[in-house]
């Protein structure tokens, strides 16, 4: 009985993803699809995605500030989701702060007005550590704490929490998020993020043998695999309505480490892998973000719970881009 209710849900899900081209879209889309079903998810993004994505279903051009042509879409396919990723991250939008403000806001805000308006059922948006500030408890960090965030893109953050709480209290509207921490993929890179170098560096140890890093050695921020990301983020979209207790956005924690222990950790795989370091204005953002996170109302509220730690996520990205 309930595999034939969860059958049942599956087969009425169409999920829409916006930003499907980039970082977690790419991984997050396929996965999706194995779970719905190939044309139950349709990608979407202003620019066509990775080899491995855009022959595995149903794929749009859309710009995810463009309300219009996100409802053409929704009523095309009959979405019931939308996921929506499309975002400028922390290190670009320093330099583009009017940019990053437009699209990080004016996507949400076309999303929300579409559950306000029953075009969907349900909206997933990720928040981000970005969200704290030098002001906040760094070790640990509480999910209620202090939010003074220092960059354009931790503001676009703290106002969506609050927008998507706000509809949810005052329109109903079914809206889940996740704060991320620093997503370390090895099938697609992320662009203008502060913890990128956390990918970079695994790309470089393997072509090169060195890396020069932009952060300095013992700057240490909360960390998580990819894998584990794609499942928390499937997990709370697919728990039941009682048990999504917070709906600003939630703690997500795995793993977290310095430059200098990720390093160690590749010498172990290729020893003579050298680490340098050459900070540039990437720091003082780092430096305003947390170096650990709680997130046990996450673990408590819908159970989740990460696989990967350093070691184990090493060994894989290495095996895997070799
Ligand atoms: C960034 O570095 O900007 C992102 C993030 C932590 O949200 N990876």
């Amino acid at each position: 009985m309930l595999l034939l209710i969860i059958q049942l849900y599956r087969m009425n899900t169409v999920i829409l993803v916006l930003g499907a081209s980039g970082q977690i879209g790419t991984e997050l889309t396929q996965k999706l699809r194995k779970i719905y079903g190939s044309n139950h998810v349709i990608a979407s993004d202003i620019r066509e995605g990775s080899e491995e994505l855009m022959p595995s279903g149903p794929f749009e051009i859309i710009d995810a500030t463009d309300k219009i042509k996100i409802l053409e879409t929704v009523k095309k396919y009959n979405v019931t989701q939308v996921y929506l990723l499309a975002a400028m991250l922390s290190a670009t939008a320093e330099k583009m702060p009017e940019k990053a403000w437009n699209l990080n806001m004016n996507s949400l805000l076309a999303v929300l007005d579409l559950a306000k308006e029953n075009h969907i059922q349900q909206v997933y948006w990720p928040s981000s550590i970005a969200v704290f500030g030098p002001s906040t408890p760094k070790i640990n960090t509480p999910q209620q704490t202090i939010m003074q965030p220092s960059t354009v893109y931790g503001i676009s953050k703290v106002s969506g929490e609050y927008w998507c709480n706000y509809y949810h209290e005052k329109y109903g509207v079914d809206v889940r998020s996740l704060r991320y921490p620093g997503i370390i993929s090895w099938k697609t890179k992320p662009g203008g993020g502060t913890t990128d170098y956390a990918v970079d560096i695994y790309f470089k140890a393997l072509e090169d043998k060195k890396y020069e890093c932009f952060l300095s050695e013992n700057t240490r921020l909360p960390m998580m695999y990819m894998n584990d990301a794609v499942n928390a983020t499937i997990q709370l979209m697919q728990a039941k309505p009682k048990d999504i207790k917070i709906r600003t956005s939630y703690n997500l924690a795995a793993i977290d480490f310095t430059p200098k222990e990720i390093s160690e950790e590749i010498k172990k795989h290729i020893p003579d892998f050298q680490i340098s370091y050459q900070t540039d204005f990437r720091q003082a953002i780092a430096d305003s973000w947390p170096s650990s996170i709680d997130d046990s109302e996450a673990r408590q509220d819908w159970k989740w719970h990460h696989d990967f730690d350093l070691q184990s996520m090493t060994e894989d990205i290495l095996k895997n881009l070799k």
